[in-house]
């Protein structure tokens, strides 16, 4: 059975045209004027994009004594809700456990996704099984490494393990991320704000303050450029750290980073609001910042400094919010996103002229899938790609509300946002997973997604190795090694 979008305009990272998009099973098979199908869905006055990906999400993770409430089921769906057809999840390894062993726990999550999936693997600890399974890791399709540097004491690797690490990144043509703040400094300012009683969410953002992710961020860059590896920065949310990968970038270093659709609407004024529950809400780290931040944010996107836009879903309810009355680091940290990624970057990004339609889908999608190495299975429309199609309606409106979203959480980071521009259609290959505000997603349907590693050529960062490689110095009398 064949399905033909009908009289839309197609938008993709690098044009605008109008065209038909005819899908045959999972996958595009035609792209041009006048196709039919067997079944027609009218895209007038609609814009035909790829579906999005987001590249950061934590569904039912373990952290911080509990779960992410959004598990593989609500969290695709709220994602399809919102025009998002694929995720990125994170398998996070207990600091000890084989990563081997942790897949399997995060795959055995994965059997009620409602749309496609892939994960990056999360280095928590370092020794010769963690060097060797990365192989595998590889192998199954894995391709990404993720490194926290703060979470002291549970996440947090240090200095030693991450050039290890990254170094076997770079042999496996894998990509390292960061999660940058330096967290010695935010748990001596975490102990400090406590000792004078500083309890309440507002402390969390004084304790994350940009000095931390600015420092993390550059040593993050050094190590990965010492280690020839490429580097991606989670959760860029301040001036410091996009400055340090802007001056990368300019050397020529291979360095990504993405901000999060909250830190660009979001500022740090939430967590001064007198209700604890609304502040504590929004505690996710790295904190909101203020206006100039976000401003360097939205720069970055149009200068190309920056080049995706992710949630971090990881969504806790308000009675999990509250394990922290009382002391602050107990908050667990996160927020959701995933059904407003879209509409409120559109809203507030494309609406307001910050970014044009195809720089829109390449945050969203296109440069996603290009760095996460599945262009163009997904993140296109082409013949022969994924058919995860969005027929996006530009004059579609809503207000965000806890009331009527996907997520299965309490409340919304976003509650009141008016937003238009929402999806009419959305297919998750070749199904129709949405049709305005009818959800059709059917758990099950989401597949794992393989990835490959990078191509030798697109590893190389400076030519720092070149330059300091080690040549023995002859001097009479005394022989050249030292043994
Ligand atoms: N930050 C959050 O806010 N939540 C999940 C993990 C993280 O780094
Ligand atoms: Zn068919
Ligand atoms: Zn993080
Ligand atoms: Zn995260």
């Amino acid at each position: 059975m064949s399905k033909v979008i009908k009289n839309g305009t197609i938008v993709t990272a690098d044009r605008t045209w109008k065209g038909d998009v005819l899908v045959k099973h999972d996958k595009i098979i035609g792209i041009g004027p006048d196709l039919h199908g067997d079944h027609e869905y009218d895209a007038t006055g609609c814009y035909v994009m790829p579906g999005g990906i987001d590249p950061h999400t934590h569904l039912e993770m373990p952290f911080m004594g509990t779960y992410s409430a959004d598990d593989f089921e609500s969290g695709t769906r709220a994602a399809l809700a919102g025009g998002t057809t694929m995720v990125v999840d994170f398998c996070l390894p207990a600091p000890g456990q084989s990563l081997l062993e942790a897949l399997q726990m995060w795959d055995n999550k994965t059997s009620k996704a409602c749309a496609d999936f892939s994960f990056h693997m999360a280095i928590t600890w370092w020794g010769e099984q963690v060097f060797n399974e990365m192989a595998t890791v590889v192998d199954k399709g894995i391709t990404s490494f993720k490194h926290f540097m703060a979470y002291k004491g549970a996440l947090m690797v240090d200095d030693d393990e991450m050039y290890s690490s990254f170094q076997r990144c770079a042999a496996l043509g894998a990509l390292p991320l960061v999660h940058a703040e330096n967290g010695d400094v935010v748990a001596q300012l975490q102990q400090k704000l406590l000792a004078q009683g500083n309890n309440g969410p507002e402390a969390h953002a004084y304790s994350r303050p940009p000095e931390v992710e600015g420092e993390a961020t550059n040593r993050a860059i050094m190590i990965a450029d010492m280690a020839g590896a490429p580097l991606y920065v989670v959760h860029v949310s301040c001036e410091q750290a996009h400055e340090a990968i802007r001056r990368a970038r300019q050397k020529g270093m291979r360095v990504f980073g993405e901000p999060l659709v909250q830190h660009l609407t979001l500022d740090e004024t939430e967590y001064m609001n007198k209700d604890w529950d609304h502040a504590a809400r929004r505690v996710m780290s790295p904190p909101f910042r203020n206006r100039l931040h976000q401003d360097s944010l939205w720069a970055g996107l149009q200068a190309g400094s920056l080049q995706v836009v992710a949630t971090d879903h990881c969504a806790f309810t308000t009675e999990q919010k509250r394990f922290g009355v009382g002391d602050f680091t107990k908050i667990p940290n996160g927020t959701g996103g995933l059904e407003d990624r879209m509409p409120v970057l559109w809203t507030r990004g494309v609406n307001t002229g910050r970014l044009t339609m195809n720089e829109f889908v390449a945050v969203t999608s296109t440069n996603i899938a290009k760095i996460l190495n599945m262009y163009p299975k997904k993140g296109a429309i082409v013949e022969g790609a994924d058919a995860d199609i969005v027929v996006w309606d530009p004059k579609r409106k809503k207000t965000i509300s806890s009331k009527n979203q996907q997520s299965v959480i309490d409340y919304n980071v976003f509650e009141g946002f008016e937003v238009t521009g929402m999806p009419r259609f959305v297919l998750s290959r070749g199904e129709l997973v949405i049709q305005e505000a009818d959800i059709m997603a059917k758990p099950g349907h989401g597949e794992f997604v393989v990835r490959e590693p990078n191509a030798a050529v697109n590893r190389a960062l400076s030519k720092w190795k070149e330059i300091t490689a080690p040549r023995q110095v002859e001097r009479a009398g005394i022989p050249a090694s030292g043994v």
